[in-house]
């Protein structure tokens, strides 16, 4: 009989575990639920077997009592029925952070490899209660539902940035973010402590460095490039006493925290606080707008060595982490190419140029952090001119970084841009002011750290990976919230839960929970995931466009208009037929109310629009567009809009199209649309070809002969876009467009030295 009941009970629980209930990310290894719950009363005792548990277990008790009004008695005793029972048991499994949670009929039990695995199963406790946190009045009981969880991390560097140079944040938001980072089970806090504008930790051998340094007179409005300023004095900084308390915080939540304090470049608050730290000796100003500034640390001077070790130790005192990251990233050469004093550094140590000179100083800082027991973590630049021997590499512009450091042993944090990017937009829609970029959620989950061209054991090296949140677009903390959420859920999944058991569709479903959860604690997210998909597709018919509309949510309706009047509208069946210029408004509904916000698309058309269109070359991966389709879709970008999943993106290469007008079509223009931002590494063409080719084979003396129109460029820009316009009376079926790369960013701007981007939306043919 005994034997019976096991049977059906596995029966049961296997049955429900292949639809398991709970709202919990990241997803654990393994969740086996049971039938049934717990109940859990003041009269639940909460047995603390382990002394180094107190803190930990006292921590829950003032969740629980927050939360749900319950004040659960502590015990020290063992086999007390129905009690909540914390114990370490470095039997339970050899991973660090491995837990295993079990409730039934008996009780509790959370059992951890060491203290912070205890601290991941009361995390995984406090997202399976089922019971609704309060608001004024108290609970009696919470529920818990029967279950056997086991579980641990994939990764070991499980971490989240974020930069309080271009915005500070009060202490307050920097806790509640390290509670996000211990609900989601990261366990790295990267805090991004100086920047151009501004240097925000107090250090008491240099007091002008906050006096100074933690102000800046105004800052930019709006994007990068713009030049209205708001011209507030702009200040914060935090004490070594607030730092003190931050660290002590996220220790107590097994959150290393990691400092980092920039060089050489991006550091002109240090230059304005000290100018005899920078080549020209300043005067310089901490800075009110973004982007890469060339003053940066003189590399030729002892004086800046012992200025930063000096500022190193004081951070060395203040952060246990075994990790100092020392920046290194985005450092331009200008000055060093100028400078006596760097130039004879180079001879001095037969250096080959000044890129060998940042590795130089790199590998100088990296030995003094190592002869105090320290391990430097450097952006993927710290590669150029040769690695520090313990040095650890931050992939960010793309992975191909992590990659060469891992491939030379060393150890590697994964944070590519195209994956990582919190400050990048999660909607094309987007209508706050981000840094561009798309970084859908369904991207952020699908991110493998593991690039498959390592070996097993280079693999090895891939630590893990890392949310950046870059905050020149982020200055109060609800926007930060609302970037970082959902995405830094789906990122931890993507840390913790073993890649055969991460599951889109499961996130999915539980995506609703999670943002509930969010929701009733009051704190801020993006629903974007659940925005209007709009889909623009060639129609079988050339010259015509089909725009096709989604809803991720099945159960709501979808009703468009032309007007703007959804009352006048009409309910959307299939992919609307569009044939002519047209502005289209939709939104989802549900019983006669709007639900999500309305989606307003304008087409324009051309000779070109909804023609076919061939490309030599593909657009890169990071800005494909729609692909080709996108230059003829009817859809002319403005630049306020941001909606840079409109561009195709050519690093380096040229836009080389082929349009069939279909037929023998008389033309006057040519206008192409193209962005011009430099500060992301975004400039015009340098030239632009068009062949106008008749309506035959096209032979390549056909091609040959075709009239040709070569331009220079001189655009208009008309809402913060560039139109170049080639006017040529032409009588053709195909046109060739060839418009030139700029080729490598000239020295002196952001990225100088990398293949610019060529930015195209639209090709209009009049
Ligand atoms: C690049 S990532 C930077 C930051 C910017 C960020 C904006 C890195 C090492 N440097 O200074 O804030 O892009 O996305």
């Amino acid at each position: 009989m005994k034997n019976l009941i096991a049977f059906w009970l596995l029966l049961q629980t296997s049955s429900i575990a292949a639809q398991p209930v709970l709202s919990i990310t990241p997803m654990p290894v393994d969740v086996k639920m049971g039938k049934g719950n717990l109940l859990v009363s003041k009269n639940t005792q909460l047995v603390v077997e382990s002394r180094e548990l107190e803190h930990t277990a006292s921590m829950l008790q003032e969740y629980l009592k927050i939360n749900y009004g319950l004040v659960l008695k502590t015990s020290k005793k063992n086999n007390i029925p129905n009690a909540i029972v914390l114990k370490i048991d470095n039997k339970t499994n050899s991973i660090d952070g491995a837990y295993k949670l079990v409730a039934d009929r008996s009780g509790l039990y959370i059992t951890g490899s060491n203290e912070a695995a205890v601290f991941y199963g009361i995390q995984t406790l406090l997202q399976i209660i089922q019971t609704e946190p309060i608001t004024n009045s108290k609970h009696t009981t919470i529920q818990i539902p029967f279950v056997s969880i086991d579980d641990y991390p994939r990764f070991q560097y499980r971490g989240m940035h974020l930069d309080v140079g271009r915005h500070f944040f009060p202490v307050s938001f920097i806790k509640k973010y390290i509670d996000y980072l211990a609900t989601y089970k990261y366990n790295t806090f990267h805090w991004h402590l100086t920047e151009d504008q501004g240097w925000r930790i107090e250090i008491k051998k240099y007091p002008k460095l906050t006096e100074t340094g933690s102000c800046r007179d105004r800052t930019l409005i709006g994007r990068y490039g713009g030049t209205n300023y708001d011209n507030t004095r702009y200040c914060g900084y935090y004490t070594q006493e607030q730092v003190k308390e931050i660290v002590q915080y996220a220790t107590d939540r097994y959150i290393n925290v990691v400092p980092e304090i920039e060089m050489p470049g991006h550091s002109t608050a240090a230059l304005a606080s000290y100018p005899s730290l920078g080549c020209t000796k300043g005067p310089y100003k901490v800075m009110d707008t973004w982007g890469v500034l060339e003053d940066v640390y003189c590399a030729g001077n002892d004086s800046t060595f012992n200025f930063l070790q000096d500022v190193l130790d004081e951070v060395m005192q203040l952060f246990p982490s075994k990790y100092i990251h020392i920046g290194g990233d985005e450092c331009p050469k200008e000055r060093w190419k100028k400078c006596p004093a760097c130039q004879q550094r180079i001879k001095d140590n037969q250096l080959k140029d000044e890129h060998a000179l940042q590795s130089y100083f790199i590998q100088r800082i990296e030995k003094y952090l190592h002869s105090k027991g320290r391990n430097i973590i450097g952006w993927d630049e710290i590669l150029e001119g040769g690695l520090a021997p313990n040095a650890t590499v931050m992939s960010w512009r793309g992975e191909e970084g992590g990659i060469e450091a891992a491939q030379q042993n060393h150890d590697v944090i994964m944070t590519p841009g195209s994956h990582c990017y919190l400050d990048h937009s999660q909607s094309k829609n987007e209508d706050s002011l981000t840094i561009g970029g798309y970084l859908p959620l369904e991207k952020v989950y699908a991110y493998e750290p593991v690039p498959p061209v390592l070996t097993k054991d280079q693999a090895k090296h891939i630590l893990g990976a890392q949310g950046n949140v870059w905050t020149e677009y982020m200055n109060y903390p609800s926007k930060v919230e609302y970037m970082i959420f959902p995405r830094m859920q789906a990122l931890s999944e993507v840390l913790w839960t073993p890649s055969i058991k991460k599951s889109w569709t499961d996130f999915e479903r539980r995506l609703p929970g999670l943002m509930q959860k969010l929701k009733k604690a009051g704190i801020n997210y993006s629903a974007a995931y659940y925005d209007l998909k709009a889909t623009i597709l060639p129609a079988e018919k050339a010259g015509e466009l089909v725009y096709k509309l989604e809803s991720k949510d099945k159960q709501l309706t979808i009703q468009y208009t032309k007007d703007g009047n959804f009352a006048a509208g009409k309910a959307y069946q299939s992919p609307i037929q569009i044939d002519q210029s047209n502005t289209i408004t939709a939104a989802t509904f549900k019983d006669g109310l709007q639900i999500s916000n309305a989606l307003t698309q304008e087409f324009k058309f051309n000779l070109a629009t909804g023609k076919k269109i061939s490309l030599v070359n593909e657009a890169h991966k990071s800005y494909p567009g729609d692909g080709a389709f996108t230059l003829v879709n009817g859809v002319q970008n403005e630049k306020k809009l941001a909606r840079s999943a409109e561009f195709l993106g050519f690093l380096g290469k040229d836009l080389d199209a082929l349009i069939d007008l279909n037929t023998l079509t008389d033309i006057q223009s040519v206008k192409l649309h193209v962005l011009d931002q430099n500060g992301s590494w975004i400039y015009l063409p340098s030239q632009i070809e068009i062949t106008y080719l008749p309506d035959t084979d096209l032979t390549d003396a056909i091609i040959e002969q075709a009239p040709k129109e070569i331009k220079q460029i001189d655009p208009i820009k008309e809402k913060g876009i560039s139109l170049i316009t080639i006017n040529s009376q032409q009588k053709c079926r195909y046109l060739h467009i060839v418009a030139r790369n700029y080729g490598n960013i000239p020295s002196g701007n952001p990225g100088a030295g990398n293949p610019a981007w060529l930015f195209v939306d639209e090709i209009e043919v009049n």
